[in-house]
């Protein structure tokens, strides 16, 4: 923002109680900040002027839940309106031309607000609110308005969708972040896609979605509903009509914004020619006819460059030929990208128009065992003038969304002076006031998506890395202990487990809590892990006893991590609960090993060195078998399939191994021949010594046999080739499930 400061810290000089100068800054960052060195305190009498009934009647009805009773006969004044009225006809001038724009004005004797139009009015008001929290109020001039004219959020996230309570949250969010726009589409919404596009909402349903209007309309918010019909759309007059009675409902509930989404399809469906006839009928037929409703938006089928063929004519057709004014979304270079000046001249000129901005961040239904709290970071600041919209796609968490929307709406009103550091410093605390600084520490170290099918990274633990790369190579170079960086990873690590505890009890916004408890609950772990693991290395060397029982909680920790990976968040797509896993966890597990592998040195010793809890492991002499990775879910336990000929030599040995005594239900092995146990005997052991053989029993007379198993011990489970001779199998299945 353009500070014209009339005195360096204009607050510096006055007492501010609570919220330091420094502290305070306007949300989302204004445009013209002008500051004087003075402040005032709010009288209780003021005398009001404004069109109650007219354009600005939002912010005169928001205003009203700020201010005291007016009385008429008072020297201070309070002028709201909007441009045109006359009750602000004097600041006609001071108004920027400019859609959703305001002046304020706070001065001795008087706070002016002029919108440019009424959701300007209405945002002006929302900046007073920002000054109102201060415990006097400064003497300002505000000139602002956005640089992009359409910001939100497309709830257009696969798995759960938000819940009712979370959305109207949500829109009060974006009000007071001046976030103009929420497009619902929900995937796994049955109404909002195939096959049940075509249905009306059931009552229920369709009373919460009313509800919803009318909240964002209570917040300047538009709603927009969208429709993904693209699946099992028919390109003919009824499937038309339907879409067109959708809408018809849709406004009946109080819709007045309109999207139709083509991605993620294949087939008839996705016919570029096909897509813009049916949106531009639906312009002709509805939007114009209705005359309240807002621009549609279309997002294509080919929503990104990587998944674009220019050549093929898709996007060209769609820039041709749809109406002007229906807008186009895009998410960039790739599915999940950040948005650059590069990535718009290759879209505008296509679609001819500026594009409409999907970011995919924070997102994360391709990395559901991942909390992405960071900062929003790696979009142009120079890229204003080209852009219709821009609107994040969240995550499934809605509380923890708004760390990233909170920096996505700061960014979309005023690019240039976007800083992504200071911004998501001001998230955290605008959602956690009195615990922002445990908050931190939390997003700092949860913040990154993990290994993904679309190398998206986020950056980790940027401010630790210094302390943790100087003590792990000095470590495991020259076996000494960095004393510097040791205490400062010991103090972080203090940190976590201490912000874990007084956020899991925390009541300052218990469904944000309720949303991240499973990522507490192993982000404490990670703490105390890291804080053995320092134990470790601190008495590798030098005191047995004191490393061994540092070793032993370490591993007790790594068992307890594991339990909370495989206990909560239990989706088919990416099951678990992960945090600290780009920086913090694997320098441990390194730190981990290095100091086992001194010990062992040091006291001729041959403790495990492995650093990741591991139920099974599997090992085979058959190089084909060896590499084929166990995993485990539940009380399952399974050696992935393999699809190729494994060729199986004489007396080779296929060997499961336990971590410890377990108790078998079955057992289950598919080789993809009839007559397996001719050829593989199968055995266990107890105690690691005694084999016993267990007969191999046939399942639907095919080429899967079963063990009978139930109730018995074992640490290991063996298969040998015992014919004397290679043999060609399918490894279909090696399976077994624990009592
Ligand atoms: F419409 C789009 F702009 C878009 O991003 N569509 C989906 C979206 O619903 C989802 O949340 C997002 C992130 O996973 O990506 C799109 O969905 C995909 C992307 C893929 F690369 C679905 C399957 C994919 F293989």
């Amino acid at each position: 923002m353009k500070r014209k400061l009339l005195c360096s810290v204009w607050a510096g000089c006055l007492s501010l109680g609570m919220l330091s100068a420094q502290e305070f800054h306007l949300q989302p960052t204004p445009q013209v900040y002008e500051t004087l060195q003075d402040s005032i305190v709010l009288p209780d009498a003021y005398r009001f002027s404004a069109d109650v009934e007219g354009a600005a009647s939002d912010a005169v009805r928001l205003l009203g839940t700020l201010l005291p009773d007016h009385q008429e006969k008072a020297d201070f004044r309070i002028t709201v309106g909007v441009k045109g009225d006359k009750a602000v006809r004097k600041y006609t001038r001071l108004i920027p031309s400019k859609a959703e724009g305001y002046y304020l004005k706070v001065g001795k004797n008087e706070i002016v607000i002029a919108g440019a139009d009424a959701r300007g009015a209405y945002y002006g008001v929302q900046t007073l609110a920002q000054l109102l929290t201060l415990p006097k109020l400064p003497l300002v001039e505000v000139t602002d308005y956005p640089d992009i004219p359409y910001r939100g959020v497309v709830e257009g996230f696969y798995g759960t969708p938000w819940s009712h309570e979370a959305r109207l949250c949500q829109l009060e969010f974006y009000g007071r972040n001046k976030m103009n726009v929420y497009l619902y589409g929900p995937k796994d919404d049955p109404y909002h896609s195939t096959p049940n596009w075509r249905k009306p909402y059931p009552e229920r349903e369709a009373a919460q979605l009313k509800e919803l209007v009318d909240k964002a309309k209570e917040n300047n918010v538009i709603f927009y509903w969208a429709i993904h019909p693209g699946q099992d759309i028919k390109w003919n007059d009824e499937d038309r009509q339907n879409l067109l009675n959708k809408f018809e409902k849709m406004y009946q509930l109080g819709v007045r914004g309109f999207a139709v989404f083509f991605d993620d399809i294949s087939g008839e469906g996705t016919k570029a020619d096909k897509q813009a006839d049916l949106l531009n009928y639906l312009d002709d037929h509805f939007v114009k006819v209705k005359g309240d409703v807002e621009p549609l938006i279309m997002c294509p089928t080919e929503y990104n460059k990587a998944w674009s063929n220019v050549k093929g004519g898709y996007l060209t057709t769609l820039g041709e030929k749809l109406n002007k004014g229906i807008q186009i979304m895009w998410t960039g270079n790739s599915v999940i990208a950040t948005i650059d000046r590069e990535t718009m001249d290759f879209i505008n000129p296509l679609l001819k128009r500026k594009a409409y901005i999907w970011w995919n961040f924070p997102v994360s239904d391709y990395v559901r065992d991942h909390l992405l709290m960071g900062p929003v970071y790696g979009n142009a600041l120079d890229i204003k003038d080209e852009m219709e919209g821009f609107v994040s796609n969240p995550m499934e968490h809605a509380e923890a969304s708004k760390i990233a929307l909170y920096s996505v709406a700061d960014y979309a009103w005023n690019l240039s002076d976007y800083d992504s550091d200071l911004s998501w410093k001001r998230a955290i605390k605008d959602l956690m006031p009195q615990h922002a600084a445990y908050l931190e520490t939390f997003a700092a170290h949860n913040s990154d998506l993990g290994a993904n099918g679309h190398r998206f990274r986020r950056e980790e633990s940027v401010a630790l890395q210094p302390a943790l790369e100087a003590l792990l190579s000095t470590y495991e170079k020259q076996h000494i202990i960095d004393e510097d960086a040791w205490r400062q990873v010991n103090e972080e690590c203090c940190k976590i487990v201490t912000a874990s505890d007084i956020l899991s009890v925390s009541q300052e916004n218990q469904p944000f809590i309720a949303e991240i408890t499973p990522w507490l609950m192993q982000f404490k772990l990670v703490g105390q892990y890291g804080e053995a693991v320092l134990q470790m290395m601190r008495w590798a060397v030098t005191d047995k006893t004191g490393f061994e029982t540092a070793y032993e909680h370490a591993k007790s920790l790594q068992l307890l991590m594991y339990k909370v990976d495989t206990s909560y968040n239990q989706n088919p797509y990416q099951p678990g609960i992960k945090s600290g896993s780009k920086v913090l966890l694997p320098t441990f597990y390194a730190l981990f090993e290095a100091s086992v592998g001194l010990y062992n040195q040091a006291y001729q010793a041959a403790l495990d060195t492995r650093a990741v809890y591991m139920p099974y492991t599997w090992n085979s002499d058959v190089p084909q078998l060896a590499a084929l990775p166990v995993l485990r879910k539940g009380k399952m336990g399974n050696v992935s399939p393999s699809n190729e000929v494994i060729r199986w030599q004489a007396g080779g040995e296929a060997l499961l191994m336990m971590d410890q005594m377990r108790t078998l239900k079955s057992l289950t092995v598919d080789l993809g021949i009839a007559d397996a146990p001719k050829f593989i005997r199968l055995e266990i052991t107890a105690d690691g010594q005694r084999w016993e053989a267990i007969p191999l029993q046939p399942v639907n007379g095919k080429t899967r046999f079963k063990a009978e198993v139930e109730g018995r011990n074992v640490q290991k489970i063996r298969l040998t080739n015992i014919t004397g001779q290679e043999q060609k199998v399918y490894f279909k299945q090696f399976g077994f499930e624990e009592k």
